[in-house]
């Protein structure tokens, strides 16, 4: 199958350019202007972007959780996100405590097959022993995995205390992978859902007066400061507020190597929603960590914009309204989670691009480029240049849509952004060269998507450990 895409703007995270885009087998073969080929389809991209397409870091498809699984699968959740202009997904695979990672792994990679556009892995520490060292070294190694997730929260179930993050750290490091955090302190939050009940709240409102912007900021400061002193990077999921933005604002300045991702969600959602009087819709918005006060998306956007956050994400994992009612007489029994995979761009363009909080190429950066570069896919992904994955959206910046679950692709029955219109909509939604995402006909084919091995970054050990001088160590003869 072969595909030329005329006559629009190439806006990648590096530069807009009018310029051809030639497409065979899966690649991009040439990007150029008036290109002469022969082709099975063109498209007039007249008046339209032509951009990588998206990259969504951050989602749970059919995951396992609070006593449910989340109700979008591998298929339907990344068909919605290709009728959202994205190409690829990194999900995670989430073991129990004791479960073998390279089990857990498998399971997982089972469950993918059935995705519609490519996929990738981040993978969950969540437990420690030799078993979980080992497993580590041969997922970077035999399994293309660069990336291990650490959950802060959740105590009782998928924590992670401080000793395992402190190994699992110096693991990755040893390996050449990232590691990544969901940032909030699991016991603090624990204490304060306690401090809830016994005052009576056990409406969704519990939710986010038990894990206050603090009880973030706690967690990604000592993830950070862990990390410096290991001298590995660290990427840090989904921030939400300005207590957590703080030390990632500190230990850039400071040079170190720390990345940050916020949620679209985050981005312009506030904390009110908890204090709807309808439950059902109140519960619908329960996700960690909570949405918060309006002051902290400005201070989102502000990171953004400054290249203090690197990615934007969704978070996406769904519970339809009967799975939300599991914590009907206890908010901390509501499932945690929440939709973005097929709004997230459209979302982002229209309070980034149109507001000019962002321009186009920093759009791409941060929908796309970001994460392909953090996550060692660039620029395989999240580039259009000859020799990319053929995985493009062609954008519509006049075109229009209003956001509904009445309308959604996503498989579940509650949209955060529900009644949003946006100017600026994917048009052509391409991956690997197929056209998946049609002038608003969905043509997702269930397991088309493949898996997307990521490569360490640096496998030379020693040589990170000399470049670690503010650790070196000094012996005294004595
Ligand atoms: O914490 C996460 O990222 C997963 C379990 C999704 N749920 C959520 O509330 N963010
Ligand atoms: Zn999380
Ligand atoms: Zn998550």
């Amino acid at each position: 199958m072969s595909l030329l895409i005329k006559n629009g703007t190439v806006v990648t995270a590096d530069q807009s350019l009018t310029a051809d885009v030639y497409c065979e087998g899966g690649v991009i073969k040439k990007v150029g202007q008036s290109l002469e080929v022969t082709t099975d389809r063109v498209i007039d991209a007249g008046g339209m972007y032509v951009m990588p397409g998206g990259i969504d870091p951050h989602t749970h498809m059919e995951l396992p959780f609070m006593g449910t699984v989340a109700s979008e699968s591998f298929f339907t959740g990344t068909a919605a996100g290709a009728a959202g202009g994205n190409t690829m997904i990194l999900d995670f695979v989430i073991p129990s405590p004791k479960e073998s990672l390279l089990d857990a792994y498998k399971k997982w990679r089972g469950w993918a097959e059935k995705a519609a556009t490519d996929y990738s892995f981040h993978v969950a520490v969540t437990w420690w022993d030799k078993s979980v060292y080992e497993d580590m070294g041969t997922l970077v190694k035999k399994y293309g995995v660069n990336s291990f997730k650490h959950f802060m929260a959740y105590k009782g179930a998928i924590m992670a205390p401080d000793e395992t993050l402190v190994p699992s750290f110096k693991r990755c490091l040893e390996l050449g992978a990232i590691p990544t955090v969901h940032a909030e302190n699991g016991e603090l939050v624990s204490f304060l859902q306690k401090e809830m009940k016994t005052q009576g709240i056990m409406g969704p409102e519990g939710h986010p007066q038990s894990r206050p912007p603090e009880v973030e900021g706690e967690a990604a400061n000592r993830a950070i400061r862990i990390a410096q002193s290991i001298g590995v990077p660290i990427y840090v999921v989904h921030v939400s507020c300005e207590e957590a933005l703080e030390p990632i604002l500190r230990a850039r300045k400071e040079g170190q190597r720390v990345y940050g991702e916020c949620l679209a969600g985050h981005l312009e959602i506030d904390d009110s929603v908890y204090y709807n009087k309808d439950w059902e819709y109140a519960a619908a918005h329960v996700m960690s960590p909570p949405f918060r006060p309006k002051k902290h998306q400005a201070s989102l956007w502000k990171a953004l914009q400054s290249g203090n956050l690197q990615t934007t994400a969704t978070d996406h994992c769904c519970f339809c309204a009967e799975q939300k009612a599991m914590g009907k007489e206890d908010f901390s029994k509501i499932p945690n989670g929440t939709a973005g995979i097929e709004d997230r761009m459209a979302v982002l363009w229209d309070s980034g691009v149109n507001t000019g909080r962002l321009t186009m190429n920093e759009f791409v950066a941060v929908t796309s480029a970001n994460a392909a570069k953090i996550f060692n896919l660039y620029p395989r992904k999240g580039s259009i240049q000859a020799g990319a994955d053929a995985d493009i959206v062609v954008w519509d910046p006049e075109g229009k849509r209003t956001i509904s679950a009445k309308t959604h692709h996503q498989n579940v029955d509650f949209n955060i952004f529900e009644g949003r219109t946006v100017k600026g909509v994917p048009k052509y939604t391409i991956s690997r060269g197929n056209v998946i995402w049609d002038d608003g006909e969905l043509k997702a084919v269930e397991g088309a998507g493949r898996y997307i091995d990521r490569p360490p970054y640096n496998r030379d050990y020693e040589a990170v450990k000399k470049a670690l001088v503010h650790n070196a160590p000094r012996a005294v003869k004595r």
